[in-house]
């Protein structure tokens, strides 16, 4: 639930809203007003008896006072829901080259700690790798929004819905607001220096307060469940998530790339949307007794004999022409960490790629595929020298980055767009 992942949080979060009509989402249209975060606290402060876990209105307007609404909540939760993003521009930027190189230098240098947690905790190593270079970048990223502010301001911008009467899980937003006040409350982080991102996510593998409180865990030994500065405690901590909700299957890997057989393919044509099918799942043997072919690394065909036989069903991304999946439990369970198909295999094939595999083999349906992070700070220094200031070079295409890169297309008199990809990078800053 990192700040550059929290675009797959948001759809989630919209769709909620619109669960909770035009007042809810008329919300987003301003910053709140002093007034209306103050009545919003004490309205939270009122409900404390329905908290998921004890917590006293004493105590949560004791800390919960020294929190400030930060609109940099509601413009995050505005930006990612606005613009559209392409899934081949996504897996190329965050499973790059570089960031690859790093995963496989901390597996290499933590692999002892590494090793322990994953026979602990039954979860591969490259999947908690996986997890912790997507959420943040393997550490520096963590997020900049003091976590309190985050969480008040979200519970505040979010107002449950009437139905919502109490008890753990019947109001998010509210949860979360209540378990970051008790992580105060208890002392289980430093309260001067605790940030994370719009959503509150906090630490190497960006926990929300919620979770953090049923699911962190102490594995350096030290005394004290660390996210944020041990990378064993938020490696184990992100482990335990995934051994609790939802369970892994070290005999089934996340994904195997397929092609489907011509005769069972019209029902996968690309539609907008991802095809997932949960409801389909069955022993992969079956899969491949109806004609289903599982490519490997070149493209050539295999036989993958897995023990148990793991059920396992279809997922397409983009639908067909596109790349196609048969996904085991292990999806589900990566799903649970964060609502997001593209999340999901964002740390899969990060994960995979650590562990020596290579990008998916079927082309998406683009002629213009994805950029790194280092093409992306090129294109970035080029729109700076080309006087766009308000741009920075730092590898994320952001609302910035995509506005100079609409006004380029402008003035080359070129259909405008606002994403640039290996042909059009060519394109666009060819001398002219
Ligand atoms: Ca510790």
């Amino acid at each position: 639930m990192a700040t550059r992942l929290s675009s797959c949080i948001v759809a989630a979060a919209l769709a909620a809203f619109a669960s909770t009509g035009a007042f809810a989402q008329s919300l987003l249209e301003q910053p709140l007003t002093p007034e209306a975060f103050s009545a919003c606290v004490q309205n939270l402060a009122d409900q404390t008896s329905t908290a998921g876990r004890p917590l006293t209105r004493t105590d949560f307007l004791r800390i919960a006072g020294n929190g400030k609404y930060d609109d940099r909540v509601r413009q995050s939760m505005l930006v990612a829901a606005g613009e559209p993003t392409f899934w081949w521009d996504e897996l190329a930027a965050t499973t790059d080259e570089d960031r690859v190189r790093e995963g496989r230098a901390i597996l290499a240098r933590e692999g002892a700690t590494l090793k322990k947690i994953e026979a602990q905790f039954g979860v591969p190593r490259e999947i908690v790798l996986g997890i912790y270079g997507i959420e943040t970048n393997f550490g520096p990223s963590q997020g900049k929004i003091p976590v309190l502010d985050a969480a008040l301001s979200y519970a505040c911008l979010r107002p449950c819905p009437a139905s919502a009467s109490g008890g753990a899980g019947s109001c998010i937003a509210r949860e979360r607001a209540y378990a970051a006040v008790r992580v105060l409350r208890d002392k289980r982080v430093r309260a001067e220096n605790w940030q994370g991102s719009w959503a509150a996510a906090f630490g190497r593998t960006q926990f929300v307060p919620d979770s953090f409180e049923q699911l962190a865990v102490d594995f350096d030994g030290d005394g004290i469940a660390d996210i944020i500065n041990s990378e064993a405690d938020a490696w184990a901590t992100t482990a335990n998530h995934l051994k609790q909700r939802g369970g892994w299957n070290m005999n089934a890997p996340v994904y195997l790339e397929v092609v489907i057989p011509k005769e069972q393919q019209a029902e996968f044509a690309a539609t907008g949307k991802s095809i997932r099918l949960p409801d389909r799942a069955r022993p992969l043997s079956q899969w491949m007794a109806q004609g289903w072919r599982v490519l490997g690394p070149k493209g050539e065909q295999l036989t993958p004999q897995l023990t148990g036989d793991p059920e396992m069903y279809p997922f397409l991304p983009v639908g067909l022409p596109g790349p196609a999946f048969l996904v085991s439990r292990n999806f589900d369970t990566i799903l649970r960490y964060n609502r997001s198909e593209r999340y999901v295999m964002e740390v899969s094939l990060l994960a995979s790629k650590i562990g020596g595999g290579g990008d998916f083999v079927t082309a998406w349906p683009t002629d213009d595929p994805g950029l790194t992070r280092a093409q992306v700070r090129e294109l970035q220094a080029w729109l700076l020298q080309r006087g766009h200031a308000q741009v920075s070079a730092d590898g994320v295409m952001g609302r910035n980055t995509r506005d100079a890169i609409e006004q380029e297309f402008v003035a080359r008199g070129l259909p405008p767009q606002r994403r640039v990809g290996q042909r059009t990078m060519q394109l666009l800053m060819q001398p002219q």
